[in-house]
């Protein structure tokens, strides 16, 4: 546990986001670190940036890992915001995939309706909208909402609320099938965001919520992945105890691969959890997920990994070497900015994003370039911030690879390929 008597003090003052109860308990502090997605502009790099608290916390009462800060979400997502899902192959198939699934099982047709909150720039929606089957998608973001318009998919650029619910149904808008993918560990009012959820259903309808799992961050020691951003962590219990505080029910649940480790829930309004959910619930039980004692020894590892990490560059630096960074991605500035690691060991970071490209990676301001800077360039070692997409990667980057350059995967533990 992370033993700082001014964090455990924090912890014990806050209440828990999904069940209100206070008496938090300490599992790790990040430090004061800058807001993950919020690249700077050359402008800004002559003004501080602002940094917020990254402490993370484990409440007893509902089993659910949270973050104690909560950074304003017109803050994080403002018309600068920068992640578009379009730029990764494997964001792209696995949103594919899962859509032209729930067309096969769902029935659906023309007389449907597809909401899916948090659609970013419609990668999920549009094989919706190939078939002729009705979407709307709401995103906060102005950049990725604007290109799904762009692209004829119907999106309302706001934050999704209670309120914007009963707007909706008030509209006419009941949902067949309501997606949410990596949007709830986001929002700061968790309960109203379900409650809006559980009202846009029909009756009869299905939710789909992908999260990451908190046990693949913990098992792969995936810290890099706690940002102001992601105010909750979750686990099938947080999550069964969460949905059934508002209304829903979850039915069905898949572990899956995608950003090295999520949860898929299938929820709706009536129902019983079948047999998936009840192994993996049993399963978290078994591991003692439900506890904070699960959490015992995060706070250590984070910082080993860090320092592994740190000297490791260091040593390939002192040695002569040349090194880089693939991903200008929200889980890199993490990474970055608590191992310290900066501009005295890395040149620059590229990105596929051309939304990325000109800025700077935030607190430790490495510039950001196209990905062809690497054969224009050819460092000696890469270090893969996206580490989740380590295969699609490392394909691409064949040449860069067969003309000697080599990457460096920081997760779980340091390994060069
Ligand atoms: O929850 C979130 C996750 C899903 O996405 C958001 N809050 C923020 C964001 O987190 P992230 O930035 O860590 O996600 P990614 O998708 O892992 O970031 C990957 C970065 O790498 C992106 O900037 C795109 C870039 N990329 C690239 O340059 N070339 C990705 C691929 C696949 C590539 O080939």
């Amino acid at each position: 546990m992370s033993g700082d008597p001014r964090l455990a003090g924090r912890c014990a003052e806050a209440a828990c986001r999904a069940c209100g109860e206070s008496g938090l308990l300490p599992v790790v502090d990040l430090g004061c670190l800058p807001l993950a997605d919020a690249l700077l502009t050359a402008e800004q790099l002559e003004r501080p940036e602002p940094r917020y608290p990254l402490e993370v916390a484990f409440a007893p009462g509902c089993a659910l890992l949270q973050i104690l800060e909560t950074v304003p979400p017109e803050v994080l997502f403002d018309r600068d915001y920068p992640y578009y899902s379009s730029f990764s192959e494997t964001i792209l198939a696995h949103a594919r995939a899962n859509a032209l699934e729930l067309i096969e099982a769902r029935r659906l047709g023309a007389g449907s309706l597809v909401v899916e909150l948090a659609s970013n720039d419609g990668y999920l929606l549009r094989t919706f909208v190939e078939r002729g089957i009705p979407v709307l998608g709401i995103d906060p973001a102005p950049g990725p909402a604007g290109a799904a318009a762009a692209a004829g998919i119907r999106t309302r650029c706001a934050f999704f609320t209670r309120d914007l619910a009963r707007d909706l149904v008030a509209e006419g808008f009941r949902a067949d099938v309501v997606i949410g993918n990596n949007v709830l560990a986001h929002v700061a009012d968790t309960g109203g965001f379900l409650d809006g959820i559980a009202w846009l259903l029909n009756d009869d309808g299905v939710a789909v919520i992908e999260v990451p799992y908190v046990r693949d961050l913990i098992e792969r020691n995936e810290f890099d992945t706690i940002y102001h951003e992601h105010l909750c962590y979750f686990s099938a219990t947080a999550l069964a105890r969460l949905l059934g505080r508002h209304g829903l029910v979850l039915h069905d649940v898949r572990r899956l691969p995608v950003h090295d480790g999520s949860l898929r829930l299938y929820a709706g309004k009536a129902g019983t959890p079948a047999a998936p959910v009840r192994a993996l619930l049993e399963e978290e039980a078994a591991l003692g997920m439900d506890g904070h004692a699960y959490y015992r020894d995060f706070a250590v590892r984070v910082e080993r990994a860090a320092r592994a990490l740190r000297e490791r560059l260091a040593d390939l630096k002192r040695g002569g070497a040349r090194l880089a960074a693939y991903g200008a991605a929200a889980k890199g500035a993490t990474l970055l900015n608590y191992a310290g690691i900066g501009a005295e060991t890395l040149d620059f970071v590229v990105d596929r994003n051309v939304h990325k490209q000109g800025r700077y990676m935030p607190g430790v301001r490495l510039p950001i370039r196209d990905p062809a800077e690497l054969l224009a360039r050819q460092p000696d070692y890469v270090l893969l911030l996206a580490w989740n997409f380590r295969d699609e990667i490392l394909a691409q980057q064949a040449e860069y690879r067969q003309r000697g350059g080599r990457f460096v995967v920081p997760i779980p533990a340091p390994e060069i390929v």
